[in-house]
């Protein structure tokens, strides 16, 4: 019987050598939950106090209260608040800690980084009004940080980013009350809202949810982005490879998985170390292959062409390959079980953070005032292990497939010449039809990269120029998608525009925050022609998703004015008040809304009729 686990011949190998051995997956846990709990699939229970747990009946036979009388759309709406909160938190956190390191560097206190775009640098500062006149870039640089930071409880009432937008957004947001007012505020007062007693309103709570969707994509994000840019520089195309093959069998293995960029890119710099090379060698490997996973695997992927193992769904195989000497996770996306999943074979699982220990793992603290050394450290226990790797259990699949990644906007706007005006040209001569986000995870309820792939390949078919963000850029890099060949399977007018610049007809533009660059290209777009976010040929998608964050997105993203279609189902249908705020009165409020499609085809084709209905009233 077929396996319909993935479409990923690589996953397909080690799903079967994980069974050979014995060992479960997130595929094998998944099936164990099965049939998973029909309230909480709804969105219908509530422990937001002990007077619960509580639970709302669907079919109107049991309780239609919880003890405290909220109803099943205030249960509902409650608990998809809560989800942007975590999601928004996450982003945000993210933001604060490159931010941190921005001003670490700037104060002279942290040593191992330096600026690498210093032309972003002053930009940034002068959009945050800081004068650059007669500055040296450390002190520009701690002005920015400063500044930056500020976002986060800032009492001018809204975020600076806000500034990007088109005046028309600007007015739709402040007339709904969704300005942004600070990163930190907007999730405290989700948290403050739904605790017991208080926002018992489904609107106002999914409102709130929008607002501080904003604060993610518009604030924490968006500094995470542009401050990585800053410090590690501003992604500019690259090649590199892809998929599980990309791990060797000589080499030292060092897998890095989690999100954020100031590990990786210390990992990238150790792995270079001469010194370190030459104690692989002196083990009897070959060198050393620090490869990376999900989205800190972007993040080195869009700088350095680093290869990038997979995505979500396979941080467990790689363990399973047998030949990774070291796992080292930092935060977010690193399944708990990898520590006794480690433990069935030499690998260390190392975790770094701490705000993410795990059990099983050892734990190396990392900080950015002992970056290198740690960094150093953590490549020569790896190398300390390689000795105990067996042989006898590697397997390596050996498919890679090769990629072209590193489009920042500046990277887009460099391959286009310096302005977005052909980038507009092509999609008002309709050789462009439009533009479709493809983000977000992996998730076992669907075929692995199924949704992904098929979607991006049925909207490039027809012209449809894809642009691609974590998990769902690595599906496409592992299919092939971004590579510049690709565009023999574009319709004729993309392929001819993908032709002419030497561009894929999927560009990746990097990890989850960095969606932060497509709002950024959106509001310029939109300026460009002089419209609304709303007014563009421009769609969002989640084909796969599983993370809060991913709720997150979505939610910026619509809130924004970008009709999104979600290939998983939101846990929010057991309230048709709420179900009806996302899916249909969005639209009339902020311009962007969700649909649900689980089928890949399907969903393009909601995209396309979307596409389609925006270009005839912008009369192109
Ligand atoms: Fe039940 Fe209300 Fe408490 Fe939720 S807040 S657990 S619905 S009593
Ligand atoms: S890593 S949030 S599984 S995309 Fe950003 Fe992938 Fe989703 Fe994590």
């Amino acid at each position: 019987m077929k396996d319909t686990r993935s479409i990923d011949p690589t996953s397909l190998q080690m799903l079967k050598v994980a069974r050979e051995e014995g060992l479960e997956t997130a595929w094998d846990r998944y099936l164990a939950q099965r049939p998973q709990c029909g309230f909480g699939e709804l969105g219908l229970c509530c422990r937001n106090c002990n007077m619960g747990p509580c639970r709302i009946d669907p079919f109107g036979d049991g309780p239609q209260k919880g003890v405290c009388g909220a109803t099943g759309d205030i249960v509902v709406a409650r608990n998809l608040l809560r989800m942007i909160a975590a999601g928004a938190a996450a982003h945000s956190d993210h933001g604060r800690d490159v931010t941190e390191t921005l001003r670490g560097v700037a104060a002279g206190e942290i040593k191992d980084y330096t600026i690498k775009d210093e032309n972003k640098l002053k930009a940034l500062a002068l959009e945050f009004g800081i004068s650059t006149e007669g500055k040296t870039v450390q002190e520009i640089a701690g002005k920015l940080a400063e500044a930056a930071l500020e976002e986060f409880g800032t009492r001018k009432g809204y975020l600076q980013a806000i500034d990007r937008v088109p005046s028309k957004r600007k007015e739709i947001w402040g007339k709904l009350g969704i300005i942004p007012r600070g990163i930190d505020r907007e999730v405290v007062e989700a948290m403050h809202r739904t605790h017991f007693g208080v926002d018992n309103d489904p609107a106002n709570l999914i409102l709130h949810g929008l607002r501080c969707s904003l604060s993610d994509g518009w604030g924490g994000s968006l500094l995470a982005t542009e401050l990585s840019d800053v410090l590690f520089g501003t992604p500019r195309p690259v090649r590199g490879r892809s998929n599980l093959g990309v791990l060797s069998k000589e080499a030292v293995n060092i897998l890095v998985h989690g999100h954020e960029p100031i590990l990786s890119e210390m990992l990238v710099e150790a792995a270079k170390d001469p010194g370190l090379i030459s104690a692989a060698r002196a083990k009897g490997a070959g060198g050393i292959n620090l490869v990376g996973m999900c989205c800190t695997g972007n993040e080195i992927l869009m700088r350095h062409g680093v290869p990038v193992a997979g995505n979500f769904l396979q941080q467990e195989l790689a363990v399973i390959t047998g030949a990774l000497e070291a796992v080292v996770v930092d935060v977010q996306c690193i399944m708990p079980a990898l520590g006794q999943l480690a433990a069935c074979y030499h690998t260390k699982f190392i975790s770094t953070s701490p705000k993410a220990k795990f059990p099983g793992a050892i734990h190396i603290p990392f900080n950015e005032h002992n970056a290198l050394e740690t960094a150093r450290e953590i490549i020569r226990q790896a190398i300390e292990n390689y000795p105990n790797r067996d042989k006898n259990r590697v397997f390596i699949p050996e498919e890679t497939t090769e990629y072209v990644a590193g489009f920042s906007v500046e990277a887009i706007l460099s391959a286009l010449g310096g302005t977005l005006t052909p980038l507009v040209e092509a999609v008002k001569n309709n050789k462009i039809r439009g533009i479709a986000a493809l983000v977000g995870c992996n998730n076992p309820k669907v075929t692995q990269d199924y949704n992904h792939v098929n979607m991006a390949k049925a909207l490039i078919a027809r012209d449809v120029l894809v642009i691609e963000t974590g998990c769902a850029a690595i599906a496409s890099a592992k299919a092939g998608l971004l590579l510049p060949e690709a565009a023999e399977l574009a319709g004729a007018g993309l392929a001819e525009v993908c032709r002419a610049l030497g561009v894929p007809p999927v560009l990746h533009m990097g990890s989850c925050v960095d969606i932060s660059r497509i709002l950024t290209v959106a509001a310029a777009l939109a300026r460009e022609l002089g419209v609304d976010i709303a007014d563009l040929p421009v769609a969002g998608a989640a084909p796969e998703w599983m993370s809060e964050k991913a709720v997150s997105i979505g939610a910026y993203v619509v809130a924004s004015g970008i009709f999104t279609v979600l290939g998983t189902v939101l846990p929010v249908l057991g309230s048709n008040v709420v179900a009806d705020l996302l899916t249909r009165q969005a639209k009339d409020l902020v311009g962007g809304y969700f649909a649900v499609e689980t089928d890949p085809f399907k969903a393009a084709e909601l995209i396309i009729a979307h596409i389609d209905a925006k270009r005839s009233a912008l009369g192109i």
